[in-house]
């Protein structure tokens, strides 16, 4: 077995490439963007011959594409151009109004357009072509994501003993959910040309293997399914975060300084804090209503709480995206007009995004942060604002239906649905005493600590290359 998880050339395939790009002056530059899976991965692809493929994140016109080509080259990145119309009917037809909605068990969501699956085909198979022209017979393929789910088999009918890894940052639905997806079969059928397929969660693993199993000609052992002389193993890989980065970000002067500003005149006053990208999985108009139910039931906390909300604009072409703004907008305007008073404000509401100081700041700050999404396959602003609590304290409220709850079981834990049950967790935290805090915390902390988003992708890689070792040598028996 390879124990050196960075020793052999992996290639990252993913929807985006994790670059951000500033065209001025005619001309494009691209800035390496640090989200959690660009940290993650950065030891893989910054250091060797490892390389990462993706879409470049806007329309590159063909007479401009080699320039592309040369100034990702420097970063090891590798772009595959889409055009508008791939964009629409690939990423935002089908993975955004098929895959999304579905995989969140929003079905009523899903438009199971003929056009969005074609091209939903269609991309996948230009990811393959580009991969394939960059691959060399040992290397190891690690895909990212629901946008790429027929890559896997693409890439196997064309290298058969390719060691190929896929992991789904979204939860797989249960059977009853999946199967209501016209291409089901080939959706499933792409997926297993993989050798190892990751999810966030045991469920989401339960979830695949018995809807492969229902509607492949499969056979499945424990977590391993089984086509032909092939096998395929399916696991939980949990992911983290860069607990280093969050824990010290609250400690540089930019960061304090955010913070002493927060905090100021606010001391009779508990701050709640919740982060989202705008999506309807988020639970947000839940969670507002469950702060109105909490006003209007408990009024002597008027005044003695605040709600800073950010929302992240995300998808705003899709036209049920739009209608959440709207409604969230309308909401927080209505609980906002009914109980502010001139000097306080129930719930600060902002809908754009922060520089991730602020973001830090936020986290250090908040007495409690509320996260309710009604799905989510793992949900990182949760372990964010635990790895931000340098002093133990502050309380975090989570959904039963986000894949961190498994790991954060010292979190209060609540059904999202359930407005009473979110009203009811508010309050224990508000009067939550601060040694039974940092009890939790500290549990907590250690946990985010340990599987931090390096463990994660070296778990994974490891656990590939096993799993192809072992692969081989059956095949040798
Ligand atoms: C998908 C799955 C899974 C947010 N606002 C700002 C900002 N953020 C960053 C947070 C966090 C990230 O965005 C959001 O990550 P989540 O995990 O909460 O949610 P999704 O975007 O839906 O991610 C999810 C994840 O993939 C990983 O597998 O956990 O279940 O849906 O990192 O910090 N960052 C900055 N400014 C903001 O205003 N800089």
């Amino acid at each position: 077995m390879d124990t050196s998880y960075t020793s052999m050339k992996t290639v990252i395939i993913s929807n985006r490439l994790p670059v951000k790009i500033i065209e001025e002056n005619n001309e494009y530059t691209f800035i390496p963007s640090e989200g959690g899976l660009a940290t993650g991965l950065g030891d893989v692809y910054k250091n060797g011959n490892s390389i990462w493929v993706g879409w470049p994140g806007i329309e590159v016109p063909e007479d401009r594409q080699q320039e592309v080509v040369e100034k990702l080259a420097a970063l090891n990145l590798y772009p595959v151009f889409l055009t508008q119309d791939e964009i629409n009917l690939y990423y935002e037809g089908f993975s955004n109004e098929v895959l999304w909605p579905v995989f969140h068990y929003l079905v009523t969501y899903a438009h199971y357009e003929q056009s969005y699956w074609d091209c939903y085909r269609s991309v996948n198979d230009k990811f393959a072509q580009t991969t394939l022209k960059l691959l060399n017979k040992n290397d190891r393929i690690w895909i990212q994501d629901y946008q790429l789910l027929l890559l896997p088999c693409i890439l196997r009918t064309q290298q058969p003993f390719a060691t190929i890894g896929f992991f789904q940052h979204i939860p797989f639905p249960s059977y009853e959910i999946f199967r209501l997806i016209p291409w089901r079969k080939e959706l499933l059928n792409g997926l297993i040309g993989a050798d190892l397929i990751g999810f966030h969660t045991y469920d989401d693993v339960r979830h695949f293997i018995s809807t492969a199993t229902r509607l492949l000609p499969v056979n499945s052992t424990a977590n391993v399914l089984s086509k032909g002389d092939r096998q395929i193993v399916v696991e939980a890989f949990p992911m983290g975060i860069d607990f280093d980065k969050f824990s010290g970000l609250t400690t540089t002067q930019e960061v304090k300084k955010e913070i002493d500003y927060f905090k100021s005149g606010k001391n009779e006053v508990k701050f709640i804090l919740s982060i989202d990208r705008l999506d309807y999985s988020k639970g947000i108009l839940e969670r507002l209503r469950a702060l109105e139910l909490l006003l209007q039931h408990h009024p002597e906390y008027i005044g003695k709480i605040e709600l800073y909300m950010i929302v992240v604009p995300s998808r705003d072409s899709v036209p049920q995206y739009r209608d959440l703004k709207e409604q969230i907008d309308q909401l927080v305007g209505n609980i906002n007009a009914k109980y502010r008073s001139i000097n306080w404000i129930p719930i600060n509401y902002f809908y754009r995004s922060f520089p991730i100081e602020v973001l830090s700041a936020l986290y250090a700050t908040a007495d409690i942060c509320l996260v309710t999404p009604m799905r989510d396959g793992m949900n990182l602003v949760s372990k964010e604002y635990i790895a931000s609590r340098n002093q133990n304290d502050g309380v975090l409220i989570l959904s039963e239906m986000a894949g961190a709850s498994k790991e954060l079981t010292d979190a209060l834990i609540v059904n999202p649905n359930n407005l009473g049950d979110i009203m009811e967790a508010i309050l224990v935290a508000l009067k939550m005493p601060l040694d039974e805090q940092q009890r939790r915390m500290k549990a907590m902390r250690s946990i985010v600590e340990k599987f931090n988003v390096k463990h994660w992708v070296q778990n994974f890689i490891l656990r590939l290359n096993e799993v192809k070792d072992t692969q081989k040598s059956l095949l040798t028996k």
